[in-house]
C-alpha cells in the first residue's frame, strides 16, 4: 500500500475510533474524577500535578525484572493482533513511517516516585490502533516485553491521545534501561502499566491480568485514587 494510501486509512479510523471512545474516555477516573487526591496545580487532564502519596523525584529510577534484552533495529519486532482486523508486524521503518508526534508528560512510579515533564517522542497507540483496527468485540490489550513482561489496560486508557510509543526522551533515543528501542508510556496510569522493550500488543475480548496484575497490582491502576493494589 502506497504511504499516503496508508496515511489516509489512519486518519480516518483514527476519527472513527475517537467517535467511538470518547464517552467512554471522558468517563475514566484520571479525566471525571470530581474528588481527585493530590496535591499542587491541576494538570492538564484537571488532576492534581502530584498524586496522593507521591513524591517528585529529579532522576529516573531504573525499574524491572532484572533482565534487560539487547534489541538491534534490524531484528526488532513489533506485532499487533488478537481481536482485529487487521494483524500487523511492523519493523523499525514501518514503525519510523507513522505519524511521529511530541508530547510532554508526567511518569507517575507505584513505588512513589513521580518525574514530572519528561519530553517524548514516538507513536500515539492510537494510530497504531488505528492501523490494526479493532473489532467491536476488542475491550483490552495485553501488552508484552521482549523481557516477558505482560501488562494489561482497557481500550479506553489505551485511546488516550499521551499513550505513546515512545522511542526518544529528552531529544535522545530511549536508553536500554529505560525500554530502548521502543516502550509504551500511560501518563494517566501507574507506570507499570507501559511496557519496556514492547514486542506485541494483544486485543482482547475479555480482560486478562499481566505480571504484577497478578501478583496483587491492581488492575486499573489510577493514580489520584491511590489505586496501587487489587
Ligand atoms: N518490559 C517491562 N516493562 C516494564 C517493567 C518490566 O519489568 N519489564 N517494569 C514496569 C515498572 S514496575 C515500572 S515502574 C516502569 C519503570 O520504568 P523505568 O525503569 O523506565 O523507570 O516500567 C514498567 N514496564
Ligand atoms: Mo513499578
Amino acid at each position: 500500500m502506497e504511504e499516503s494510501e496508508k496515511l489516509r486509512r489512519i486518519v480516518e479510523a483514527r476519527m472513527k475510533l475517537k467517535s467511538r471512545f470518547e464517552e467512554k474516555i471522558r468517563q475514566t477516573p484520571s479525566v471525571s474524577d470530581n474528588r481527585p487526591m493530590g496535591s499542587g496545580m491541576p494538570n492538564r487532564h484537571g488532576m492534581p500535578v502530584l498524586p496522593v502519596g507521591q513524591t517528585q523525584t529529579k532522576k529516573w529510577p531504573v525499574l524491572d525484572l532484572g533482565l534487560q534484552p539487547d534489541l538491534s533495529l534490524e531484528s526488532w519486532r513489533l506485532v499487533v493482533d488478537g481481536e482485529v482486523e487487521n494483524p500487523v508486524q511492523l519493523t523499525w521503518e514501518d514503525f519510523m513511517v507513522l505519524p511521529q508526534v511530541e508530547d510532554t508528560s508526567d511518569f507517575h512510579c507505584v513505588t512513589s516516585w513521580s518525574k514530572l515533564n519528561m519530553n517524548w517522542k514516538g507513536v500515539r497507540l492510537l494510530d497504531l490502533m488505528a492501523l490494526a483496527l479493532p473489532k467491536e468485540t476488542a475491550t483490552h490489550i495485553l501488552c508484552y516485553g521482549y523481557d516477558s513482561y505482560t501488562t494489561n489496560i482497557s481500550l479506553e486508557e489505551a485511546l488516550k491521545p499521551d499513550v505513546l510509543l515512545v522511542h526518544t526522551v529528552e531529544g535522545q533515543s530511549l536508553p536500554k534501561e529505560h525500554g530502548g528501542p521502543v516502550r509504551m508510556i500511560t501518563p494517566q496510569l501507574y507506570a507499570w502499566k507501559g511496557s519496556k522493550w514492547i514486542s506485541r500488543i494483544e486485543f482482547l475480548k475479555q480482560n486478562k491480568l499481566g505480571f504484577w496484575e497478578e501478583r496483587g497490582y491492581s488492575n486499573t491502576a489510577y493514580p489520584w485514587r491511590n489505586d496501587r493494589y487489587s
